[in-house]
């Protein structure tokens, strides 16, 4: 078996309070780029999971909580330092563990830096407010953590996703339980060893790997964990939700989304075109805020569909390291979930195909992508996420209608709109259900500045930006009467 962290560190480690342990079982770590076993991580269960929380509660209850905000801060930028100097490292890491072209894996790395460096120049600028009151009184707030954050993160963007939600929770004096994905933990415990690195106190950050039903369920259940934060799937996030309900504490969802782009016939089309790719194929379109479906005002639909298909048809799936346009999906399972989709594929138009690399590895989860056309916005393809590398295009005349068609699923995560009426953008910036909406762009570059999240079935609570600090920390009033 290779040596899949060159040395750097052993990827079947736990870390509880400072100490990385042994695991007490372990789970095989999978190249999706060629379908073979390269390494072990822990398997940790529910005592592990209550050892981590408990250890983070100790960290509360001791140097950690006993931190300055500028302190920790500081943390963070030493930390942000660190990630800088190993990110071709861990984006090697990324790009092997999740399938990721090398190019979108370096991305990500320089991403996790980028939150540290904001979450840790944030950390002393959160302030309560006075609030004007009775003669004789003085009123004040205070933003206080919440004590242990469990974090249950997927396996689509492990490093964006630690960077988004434990940097927050950790500027705002937390102490954090982490859970990554069974399918892809290296850059977690690869993030953790830099932490101490930087010197995160012990208990601050424990790392507890393992399955979703348990270590995962452990961690969503156990009292002293007083906040949740989870990326992942509708169906995990109902059961998180109600783990949260039954101890009663907040939780933040993220739960993917059926994202549209939105092209009038004013719009600047070689502007958007890129965008109206990449959006969709990022990851091999397993991204929450995947743009998988591409809406086209009737007068511009021609043009369209022939450069789109036209894109679609240099692409290429190769090995992750290969760095083409799209690498494999991350397991054989996600493959199934996709070909599943493209089964029932019925009443839809194929309009281009990419393919596959022809040398390839044939154990890889390889899936060429795919361009669709419909005028029934209920088809399943274009109702549901299939987290693969699918688009649906499909036409439509008026502003109304595309509306209508844009908010018509349950999701509701990003929308862009591509037209160059002010006015229209205006309006649909306010008509269009989604947790963000881009105006001639999608994503905004991924900025850590802008506040991130869904409405609907996307979920709820807001990570990045200024907006993930407020969530990451408690408010508490302070009256006093003093005549
Ligand atoms: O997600 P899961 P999966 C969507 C996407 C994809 C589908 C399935 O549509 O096809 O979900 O992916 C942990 N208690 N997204 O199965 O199961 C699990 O270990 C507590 C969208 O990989 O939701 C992992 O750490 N935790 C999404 C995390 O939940 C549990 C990203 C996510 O896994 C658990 C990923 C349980 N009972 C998938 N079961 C996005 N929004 O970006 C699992 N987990």
């Amino acid at each position: 078996m290779t040596d899949i962290t060159a040395g750097w560190f052993d990827p079947s480690e736990y870390l509880i309070g400072g100490h990385w342990h042994d695991a007490p079982a372990t789970l095989p770590i999978e190249d999706p780029s060629t379908g073979q076993e390269i390494g072990a991580i822990a398997r940790c269960g529910s005592r592990e999971v209550s050892d981590a929380v408990a250890a983070a509660q100790t960290a509360l209850e001791g140097e950690w909580g006993g931190f300055t905000a500028a302190e920790r801060g500081r943390i963070l930028l030493r930390l942000a330092r660190l990630i800088e100097e190993r990110t071709e490292a861990l984006a090697v890491l990324e790009s092997r563990d999740v399938g990721k072209p090398l190019t979108q894996a370096r991305a990500d790395a320089r991403a996790l830096a980028r939150y540290m460096e904001f979450y840790g120049g944030a950390a002393d600028k959160i302030t309560g407010q006075t609030i004007p009151y009775l003669d004789g009184y003085t009123v004040y707030t205070l933003r206080e953590p919440h004590g242990v954050t469990g974090h249950i993160i997927p396996w689509n963007y492990p490093m964006q996703i630690i960077g988004r939600s434990v940097g927050a929770a950790l500027a705002m004096g937390n102490a954090c339980v982490l859970k990554p994905a069974e399918e892809a933990c290296l850059t977690a415990l690869a993030f953790a060893r830099l932490a101490q690195e930087a010197g995160l106190p012990p208990g601050a950050l424990n790392v507890v790997p393992g399955l979703g039903e348990e270590a995962g369920a452990a961690l969503s259940r156990n009292p002293g964990v007083r906040h949740l934060s989870f990326t992942g799937s509708a169906g995990v996030g109902t059961l998180i939700q109600q783990a949260a309900a039954t101890n009663i504490v907040p939780v933040t969802l993220e739960l993917g989304g059926k994202s549209p782009q939105l092209v009038f016939a004013d719009a600047d089309l070689g502007a958007a075109l890129p965008f109206l790719l990449s959006a969709g194929l990022q990851n091999a379109g397993q991204t929450c805020s995947a743009s998988s479906r591409l809406l086209v005002q009737r007068p511009l639909w021609d043009e369209t569909v022939a450069r789109m298909a036209e894109a679609y048809g240099k692409l290429r799936a190769a090995p992750a390291l290969e760095d083409a346009e799209l690498g494999p999906l991350i397991s054989a399972r996600q493959k199934q979930i996709v070909q599943g989709y493209l089964s029932r594929d019925e009443g839809l138009q194929l309009l281009a195909e990419g393919r596959v690399s022809s040398d390839a590895p044939k154990a890889g989860h390889y899936v060429a992508p795919r361009l669709y056309a419909t005028t029934d916005p209920t088809h399943i393809l274009a109702q549901e996420e299939i987290f693969g590398p699918v688009q649906v295009m499909i036409p439509f005349d008026s502003e109304e209608e595309a509306v209508a068609i844009a908010n018509g699923t349950g999701y509701g995560l990003v929308a862009s709109v591509w037209s160059e009426s002010g006015a229209r953008q205006m309006r649909l910036a306010k008509r269009l259900k989604a947790g963000q909406v881009f105006l001639n762009n999608y994503g905004a570059g991924g900025g850590v500045e802008l506040p991130f999240g869904g409405v609907g079935r996307s979920g709820h609570g807001r990570e990045k930006g200024f907006e993930a600090l407020y969530g990451f920390s408690t408010l508490k009033t302070v009256a006093a009467r003093h005549g």
